[in-house]
């Protein structure tokens, strides 16, 4: 407010108020402006670097332009906003996002080509955003689209890691990371020096009392460390609304103490204390479903809710409201529990600072918050010692044990005389070492849990949070099936194909009702849709088989049937049942004749993703993969029947190229595992098949796109549980075709044996726990079945068509409306279209 301009000074700022380009002039006139302003070159040298960052300037000013009045219209119609808290963002590259989504992509090709560049060489510069592992980041990602795109006020908070999930090199068949710095230059983020927040950690806690008696906690000492923001502008798409995303930044916190040191010699030390806190946003942590307990985890933990709660309570108290309307006004999402202490930092918020009373608190905190879980794994699930937090936020324990035991009393209260379910469903876990479980306690502090696929909100109310179910009754728990964003995952990395479904649709308006694409289905027997449906789905086989030859060496064939596994390595996901798959495979092909073999169907198996550093068995199976390619590659019996191929670090950009050309997809977890999945529902989006097991949102897919179009296999998720205790207490015989793939691997066919045993006890002498043998004969029988069926080239088409038109429910806007409705009680923000001139292509 201070730093308003006075009223007769406005006059100016109007007459000079600057908008973003117009047209191709306009374009052409910012990429040379910044191109010899902002970067110092000239048209004497300037690469294709220098014209991305250029070309990105260019789209981000009017990126900012659009936000500043976004900002502007939902602090003035003072309405709800949601905030998104993430610990991942997988926001992949942005160029080409911009420019779809403002429209003008086109306009850009022609300026760019005016200039002397190839629109696709430009988009290619772009260094990924990978700040996240999988699913749960870039479902975050894909969230932060639909929100903007259908006008809601949102916030996305994360942390501005320096070093993203690391970089993955495949060296001897073994992967090996290498440390992703992308920060060198990054056009997209707007450091906000001035928007800074200081964090306290350690120290202790003393108490006072009022002149009415009550007690107030003070938490005193330790140390502060700074928080910058860092402000990504996200465009909706065909629309003028932009939201924000803030990413908070590390940094000492410059205090006399510093300058003490400093001048007294101790130059060293006072640039140690500066790296020290610049640490905690240094690396996002690489583990997908693992939960290590780490210090500096912790830290990062409270380092960025810390910082966004106070963010998100400075806007509120701006507006002068009653703090019980603060839920009127506040929704915070927690995606998965790495941001549940955010409840213990606007209760102590409420009652420490603002000096609310612990009910009048804890009813606005409750109504504020709702929790996303992602998981039933037990070892991904949350759990912090209770030492480490007495140590790292003393009051913040306390706080903790009073939400726990006034928890514990309702439930006393509800179920008397019941020990035991008091013990279970205590947020402080009692033993050994006491641990806090932050699922209950995100549990405790929310007003709504969703899983996000139907199997997945049915597991969690009947297995891990069963008690809760009891406690609370079961309209706490609620579904929200994950979704995507068809802008980028259609438009963009598919763009013949979103042309060719626009002509039958008549308009791009499946693009933000994906509904629409049901008007496909009409055409399935046009034949000259069906021609070039086939041919579209050939270019990008083409296009993705360049990719392998260029990054692997290897030549594939786009004729033969491309087979893709593609997502992070682990167990529960089983890329060991497909590369066993795989090995039975060549087996069967080897011991044919040449004349009966020459008759077997072409195929293209297709890996990618990486491994957490510290797994050693996902390592294993990345090596095992590589060396099979190895030897089946170069196999003369084999020639192009049969290829294998490891694609080297898997990302969001590689999936772009990946998703639009595979025939069959494998989703194929043990059943009951995998919480939804999503890039299921890519794949299916962009006209290929999958085989899978029932579990997440496969079956939801199935419902969708009716049983003919999907290939199932497997144990269901209700016999799990027997299958594991057989496996232990009976006698565990492993599938016959399956020891025989056994055989061949300890025979040294692959290589190196020793290093490969790890994945076969698993399954021979440890129980198997993820299914793999019992899943075995069924897995390669479905395989023969999509063999069969991939040769009907027609039939294939058929169902590849009928699948598409049916995958409207799994647009994340869709998705994106449920939470708005049930959950958040946030409403679009009416734009007026004046406000912009930003219209979709
Ligand atoms: O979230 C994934 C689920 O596995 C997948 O089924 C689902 O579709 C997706 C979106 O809902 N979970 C996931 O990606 N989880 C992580 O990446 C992750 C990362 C870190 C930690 C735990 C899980 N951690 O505890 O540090």
């Amino acid at each position: 407010v201070e730093a308003s301009i006075p009223e007769p000074q406005r006059e100016a700022w109007l007459k000079h108020q600057v908008d973003g380009f117009k047209d191709k002039d306009g374009f052409e006139r910012d990429v040379v402006r910044h191109v010899e302003t902002t970067l110092a070159r000239s048209m004497f040298n300037c690469d294709e670097s220098a014209a991305y960052s250029a070309c990105s300037l260019a789209f981000r000013d009017r990126l900012i332009l659009e936000w500043n009045r976004t900002q502007q219209r939902q602090t003035f119609t003072d309405s709800k906003r949601l905030y998104y808290l993430s610990l991942e963002f997988l926001m992949g590259r942005a160029l080409d996002n911009a420019m779809l989504n403002i429209g003008q992509k086109d306009l850009a090709k022609a300026g760019l080509a005016d200039l002397g560049f190839r629109i696709e060489d430009i988009i290619e510069q772009e260094h990924d955003a990978a700040l996240g592992n999988g699913g749960l980041g870039r479902l975050a990602a894909c969230f932060l689209d639909s929100l903007a795109s259908l006008n809601y006020p949102a916030w996305g908070y994360g942390l501005r890691y320096r070093y993203g999930i690391f970089k993955q090199e495949i060296i001897d068949g073994y992967q090996v990371e290498v440390p992703d710095y992308w920060l060198d230059f990054n056009p997209w983020e707007f450091p906000r020096h001035d928007v800074t927040v200081d964090i306290q950690f350690y120290g202790h806690v003393n108490k006072s009392t009022d002149e009415s008696g009550k007690t107030i906690a003070h938490w005193e000492g330790g140390e502060t460390v700074k928080a910058v923001a860092y402000d990504v502008p996200i465009p909706g798409y065909a629309t003028p609304s932009t939201n924000n995303l803030r990413l908070w930044s590390s940094k000492a916190a410059s205090g006399e103490f510093d300058f003490q040191k400093f001048n007294s010699g101790e130059y060293e030390s006072s640039v140690a204390d500066q790296q020290r806190a610049e640490t905690i946003s240094a690396v996002l942590y690489p583990n997908d479903n693992l939960e290590r307990g780490k210090e500096l985890r912790l830290k990062q933990q409270y380092f960025w809710v810390a910082a966004s709660l106070y963010d998100i309570v400075r806007r509120f108290k701006k507006s002068k409201r009653a703090w019980k309307e603060f839920p009127d006004q506040v929704a915070i999402q927690l995606n998965d529990t790495h941001p549940t202490l955010a409840i213990v930092e606007l209760q102590r918020i409420l009652v420490d600072l603002e000096g609310l009373e612990w009910d009048e608190a804890w009813n606005i905190v409750v109504n504020t918050f709702g929790y996303t879980n992602h998981t039933v794994l037990p070892e991904a699930l949350e759990k912090w010692s209770v030492g480490l937090i007495q140590h790292l936020l003393p009051r913040h324990l306390q706080i903790i044990y009073d939400i726990n035991l006034f928890f514990l009393q309702t439930v006393e209260r509800a179920f008397p005389g019941d020990r035991d379910l008091l013990r279970r469903v205590s947020i402080i876990e009692e033993g050994q070492s006491k641990m806090i479980r932050m699922a209950f306690l995100a549990i405790v502090g929310s007003h709504k849990v969703n899983g996000v696929a139907e199997l997945h909100s049915d597991l969690i109310k009947t297995t891990i949070f069963k008690d809760f179910v009891t406690v609370f009754g079961p309209d706490k728990f609620t579904n929200v099936t994950n979704g995507i964003t068809p802008r980028r995952w259609l438009h963009q990395a598919n763009p013949r194909l979103s042309e060719l479904i626009a002509s039958k649709v008549g308009s791009n308006d499946f693009l933000t009702d994906l509904t629409l694409l049901n008007k496909i289905e009409l055409s399935v027997n046009d034949p000259a849709f069906r021609k070039e449906w086939a041919e579209i789905k050939l270019a990008n086989k083409l296009r993705l088989a360049k990719h392998i030859k260029a990054s692997t060496g290897v030549t594939v064939s786009p004729d033969a049937l491309f087979d893709v596994q593609v997502k992070r390595i682990h167990e529960y996901k089983r890329q060991q049942l497909n590369i066993f798959g795989v090995i039975h495979r060549y087996l069967t092909l080897k011991a044919l004749s040449p004349e009966e073999r020459k008759k077997a169907l072409p195929r293209v198996s297709i890996f990618g993703g990486k491994a957490a550093p510290g797994y050693w068995m996902a390592k294993q199976i990345i090596h095992l993969i590589n060396s099979v390619g190895n030897v089946i590659n170069n196999d003369a019996d084999i020639g192009d029947l049969l290829k294998v191929v490891f694609l080297e670090d898997y990302n969001v950009s590689k999936a772009e190229i990946i998703t639009p050309a595979s025939d069959i997809s494998e989703h194929i977890s043990t059943a009951g595992t995998e919480a939804s999945g999503t890039s299921n529902m890519k794949f299916v989006l962009n006209g290929g098949l999958i085989i899978g097991t029932c579990d997440g949102a496969n079956i939801e897919i199935t419902r969708e796109i009716g049983e003919d179009n999907i290939f199932l296999f497997g144990n269901l998720a209700e016999d799990v549980e027997d299958l594991r205790h057989s496996h232990t207490y009976g006698s565990h015989t492993i599938n016959p075709d399956l020891a025989k793939v056994f055989e061949t691997i300890e025979k040294g066919t692959f290589g190196d044996t020793q290093d490969f045993s790890g994945m076969i006890t698993a399954v021979r002498d440890h129980g198997d726990f993820y299914l793999v043998s019992d899943d075995f004969q069924s897995y390669v029988e479905t395989q023969g079945v999509i063999d069969e069926a991939y040769r009907d080239q027609e039939g294939w088409i058929t169902k590849c068509i009928t699948s598409v038109a049916r995958m409207g429910f799994f647009s994340s806007d869709r998705c994106i409306n449920e939470y708005a409705e049930g959950i958040w009680n946030i409403e679009p923000l009416a734009v007026d279209k004046s406000d912009g001139v930003k219209k979709g292509e």
